[in-house]
C-alpha cells in the first residue's frame, strides 16, 4: 500500500465526516448566501480542523467569492482545497535543511518520540550527516534501552546516562560528544508529559534553556503530536508551545485511524510547520509534509487535474478571472442578491454601468448554460 494509500485510509473517518456536512450543505442549493458560508465554517470545525483555522478559511473565501465575483457555492468549493492547503504554516526548512542543528523532541506520552528520533536518525545518516542522539528520557530505563536500539539500526552514536538522572545533564553531555566528535545533527528525545503536570513541564523548561544555553548551534522544539488525537491534541500544543515557545510539529501515526484536521488546528493556531509525518512502525515510515495530499486525503479523492482543466468561458471555473474594475477589493460582500455581470467575461461586477444584469438574471442565463454544456465532474461529485 502507498503512503498516500494509508494516509487516505487513515483519514477515512474525517473524510467521510466532510462528506457528509458538504452533502448537507450542497442540498440546500448553490446560493452563497449567510447560511453557506456559516454551514462550511460547521463542516470545516467538524472535520477537526478547528475554529481558528476554519474561521480563516472561510473569511479568505467570502473575500475571494467577493473579489472574484464567484457565481454560486461550486466556484466556491472548487478553491476549498487550495484554500485549507493554504492555512497550514509554512517555513521549517532551516531545521532538517543540512545546517548543524540541535533538535530536541517533545510531546505527551506515546506519541511516537522515540520512533520518530530513530527514523530521522536513520534518513540523515544515510543522507551522509554525523549524527548523534541523546536520551533525555530518564524516567525509565526501558526508554533508554529503546532509543539505544534505534541507534543501533540507524548506526548512530548515543549519549545515555543511568535512569533518574536530570535529563538536562544528558543535553549537556550530549552536545559535549557532539562538538568533540564534529557531529552536525544532534537528536534528543525527552519523556512524555501530560501537558498539566506543572512539575514536568518546568522540567521541560529546563532541559530546553539549558540546551540552548551549551549549544552553539541552533536548537529547535519539535512537538511530536499523534494524529489520532481528537480536540486535546490542539490543548496540548498551546500548553508546550506556551511553556516551550515550539519551533515545529511532527505528525504520527497519519497511518492509523487519524483524525488529521488536528495537525492543521495546530499548525495554523501556532504558526508552526510540519516538518516531517510519521506513516507506519518502521524505520523508513517517515515522510515529508506534503499539505495537497493531505488535504487530497482528508476532503477527497480528487485529481488536481480536474479543477486546473475547467474550460476558461465556465463561471465554475476553479482560476475566475477578476473583471477589470474589481481588481482591488470593493465594498461589495459578494453575497449580496444583486451581483452583476461583467458583459466581456460573462462574470459578475460592482460598477453600475447599463449592460449589467441582475443576480436573478445571471442564474436564468447560467442554468441555460450548464444544461447545454456536457456534464462535468466537481471533486465533491466523485465521493
Ligand atoms: N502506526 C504508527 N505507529 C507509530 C508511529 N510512530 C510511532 N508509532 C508507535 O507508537 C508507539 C509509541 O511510540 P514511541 O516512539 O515509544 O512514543 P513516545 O512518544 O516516545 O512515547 P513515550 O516515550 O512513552 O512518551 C509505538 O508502538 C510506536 O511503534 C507511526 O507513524 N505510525
Ligand atoms: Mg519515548
Amino acid at each position: 500500500m502507498s503512503v498516500f494509500q494509508r494516509m487516505t485510509t487513515g483519514l477515512a473517518r474525517s473524510r467521510e465526516k466532510f462528506k457528509e456536512s458538504m452533502n448537507v450543505l450542497l442540498g440546500r442549493g448553490p446560493e452563497l448566501d449567510e447560511g453557506f458560508w456559516e454551514d462550511l465554517e460547521e463542516a470545516l470545525i467538524l472535520s477537526d480542523i478547528g475554529g481558528a483555522a476554519s474561521m480563516d478559511i472561510v473569511d479568505n473565501l467570502r473575500d475571494k467569492a467577493t473579489r472574484l465575483a464567484l457565481p454560486d457555492a461550486y466556484a466556491v468549493l472548487d478553491l476549498l482545497s487550495e484554500e485549507i492547503q493554504g492555512a497550514f504554516a509554512e517555513g521549517g526548512e532551516e531545521i532538517l535543511g543540512g545546517d548543524p542543528a540541535v533538535i530536541l523532541f517533545v510531546g505527551i506520552n506515546g506519541t511516537g518520540k522515540t520512533t520518530t528520533v530513530g527514523k530521522l536518525a536513520n534518513e540523515a545518516a544515510k543522507a551522509g550527516r554525523t549524527v548523534i542522539l541523546g536520551s533525555a528520557d530518564t524516567f525509565r530505563a526501558a526508554a533508554i534501552e529503546q532509543l539505544e536500539i534505534w541507534a543501533e539500526r540507524a548506526d548512530v552514536p548515543i549519549v545515555t546516562r543511568e535512569r533518574g538522572s536530570d535529563p538536562a545533564s544528558v543535553c549537556f553531555e550530549t552536545i559535549e560528544r557532539a562538538e568533540a566528535d564534529g557531529a552536525d545533527l544532534v537528536l534528543i528525545d525527552t519523556a512524555g508529559r501530560l501537558h498539566t503536570s506543572d512539575d514536568l513541564m518546568r522540567e521541560l523548561e529546563k532541559v530546553v534553556a539549558v540546551t540552548k544555553k551549551r549549544s552553539a548551534i541552533p536548537v529547535y522544539t519539535v512537538l511530536v503530536i499523534d494524529a489520532t488525537t481528537g480536540q486535546n491534541g490542539l490543548q496540548q500544543a498551546r500548553e508546550f508551545d506556551r511553556a516551550l515557545d515550539l519551533d515545529a510539529l511532527i505528525v504520527t501515526k497519519l497511518d492509523g485511524s487519524a483524525k488529521g484536521g488536528i495537525s492543521l488546528a495546530i499548525s495554523h493556531e501556532l504558526d508552526l510547520p510540519i516538518i516531517k509525518t510519521g506513516v507506519g512502525e518502521s524505520i523508513d515510515d517517515l515522510r515529508d509534509f506534503n499539505p495537497s495530499d493531505f488535504v487530497r486525503a482528508l476532503i477527497g479523492d480528487f485529481e488536481e487535474e480536474d479543477l486546473a482543466e475547467e474550460p476558461p468561458t465556465d463561471t465554475r471555473s476553479a482560476e475566475p478571472q477578476l473583471c477589470p474594475e474589481d481588481e482591488e477589493p470593493s465594498a461589495q460582500d459578494g453575497r449580496s442578491a444583486d451581483l452583476q455581470i461583467c458583459p466581456e467575461e460573462g462574470r459578475s461586477a460592482t460598477s453600475d454601468e447599463p449592460q449589467k444584469m441582475s443576480w436573478a438574471e445571471f442564474v436564468e442565463m447560467d442554468d441555460a448554460r450548464r444544461a447545454a454544456e456536457p456534464e462535468k465532474k466537481h471533486f465533491w461529485e466523485k465521493w
